[in-house]
């Protein structure tokens, strides 16, 4: 069979070059012409452990090309859709790279191709693009042509091991979809196979990323509730998570990435009504960067400097530690919270370029430092020698790097109550 990946970004990419190391011919659709050469050039745009290798391989056998020109993709007997599915301004899903793409396929596919949505999309997404598909080809949808909803569930930094050895889901608009869309993944997948219908997949992956959302901000509203009662959070849940069938996730100063903060919005996109909680638990979320300004602003009371006068360094730029992604990172919202109230804000982050490109320059003759990424890092500094470069010595820890509080500082941390 020929394959036709339509979008060669952080999921596209890996999986064009995972079905042609297994044998298939791949075209990769991208409208980015950079993108299309550097990947024909057999460089890759995205950084991802063992992906320069594996792209090599996939271009020095002829099964890959990569190209910005639709004629290349026309009659194939397969489409794999790979685009984002982000959201507007309004907090609305914004479908319209997902639509140009099944537009894209609806105008080159032939009778008997199975076209395949990879991207997060909300529920009864893929029925509504079958049915685009069907008013632009005249073809019947589960006869003339199949389509397959099949989420992608893996993780940055290990997508071509989880590429292989997760288990995948496969949601049909028929049972003759799924059926074929498991021939194909089966070529290399190793871990488990689950056929569902296509309102059902699109469910599960927003019900993944949903319940890691509602349960950070369980965990962060436990936090909050810490402080009043003047306890450790974090020893609370290391003790609750011994019981067996308890395990609480992390609060912290948000939560970050392309995924988390926009998924549990598909999910409640399309229906008439909820109850209430998803929404509840995406608000304490987004508000968690203002528990950590109230800290720092409670911080500079307690040594009565002014917050107006204040040089406040931030340490941690990215979403979250090892990453140099900072897509709706907690970090800038925070920086946006009190860039106006401060006298100065620098950031500094080892993997993402902040105002200063060393820590001791950046802390020279500040304030206050606020942790917001937990980079492993973070987590050795040695904060008797970096309090004697600064003016004052307040040290706020939005994600439990610092264990012990350093002496000499006004330490204050989410989740640590004072006692
Ligand atoms: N975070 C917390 N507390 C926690 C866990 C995470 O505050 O207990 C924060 C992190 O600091 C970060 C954010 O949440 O800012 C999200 O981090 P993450 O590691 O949970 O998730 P992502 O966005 O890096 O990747 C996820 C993965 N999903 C899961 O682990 C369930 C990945 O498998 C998905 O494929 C990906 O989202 C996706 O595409 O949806």
């Amino acid at each position: 069979a020929e394959i036709a990946v339509i979008g060669l970004g952080y999921i596209g990419l890996p999986t064009a070059i995972m079905f042609a190391n297994a044998g298939f011919k791949v075209v990769g659709y991208e409208i980015r012409e950079d993108v299309v050469k550097k990947v024909n050039s057999g460089t890759s745009h995205i950084i991802e452990p063992e992906i320069e290798d594996m792209l090599r391989k996939a271009i020095e056998n002829g099964n890959l090309r990569a190209t910005s020109d639709k004629k290349e993709i026309a009659g194939k007997d397969v489409y794999i859709i790979c685009v984002q599915t982000p959201l507007k301004e309004d907090k609305t899903p914004d479908l319209s790279y997902l639509e140009n793409a099944v537009r894209t396929t609806a105008e080159s596919m032939k009778k008997g191709s199975l076209v395949i949505i990879e991207s997060t999309v909300p529920p009864m997404t893929t029925l509504r693009m079958a049915k685009l598909i069907e008013d632009i080809t005249g073809f019947k949808a589960g006869e003339d042509f199949y389509m397959v909803h099949a989420p992608e569930r893996v993780m940055p930094r290990r997508i071509f091991k989880e590429l292989v050895y997760n288990s995948r889901i496969l949601g049909g608009i028929n049972e003759e979809s799924a059926e074929l869309a498991e021939l194909l993944y089966r070529t290399f997948v190793k871990g488990q196979i689950f056929k569902t219908n296509s309102t059902t997949s699109e469910m599960v992956k927003l019900m993944e990323n949903t319940f890691r959302d509602v349960n950070i901000a369980l965990a962060n509203e436990f936090a909050f509730l810490a402080h009043q009662y003047g306890i450790d959070v974090f020893e609370a849940i290391e003790l609750a998570n011994t019981h067996p069938r308890v395990k609480i996730h992390m609060p912290g100063i948000g939560v970050g990435g392309h995924c988390l903060p926009k998924d549990s919005y598909l999910l409640l996109s399309s229906a008439k009504e909820d109850f209430g909680l998803i929404k509840k638990a995406r608000e304490i979320n987004e508000d968690m960067p203002l528990f950590a300004k109230d800290l720092l602003i409670d911080a500079l009371k307690t040594i009565n400097l002014p917050v107006e006068e204040a040089i406040v360094v931030v340490l941690g730029l990215a979403y979250k530690g090892y990453s140099d992604d900072t897509r709706n990172s907690p970090a800038l919202k925070f920086i946006e919270e009190i860039k106006d109230i401060v006298m100065e804000v620098r950031t500094y982050d080892p993997y993402v370029k902040g105002t200063h490109e060393n820590l001791e320059d950046a802390l020279k003759g500040a304030d206050a430092v606020v942790i917001a990424t937990d980079h492993p890092e973070f987590k050795t500094l040695d904060w008797q020698a970096l309090g004697r470069l600064m003016r004052n010595k307040i040290l706020i820890d939005g994600r439990h790097v610092v264990k012990n509080p350093p002496k000499g500082f006004v330490f204050k941390g989410i989740g640590r109550g004072e006692y």
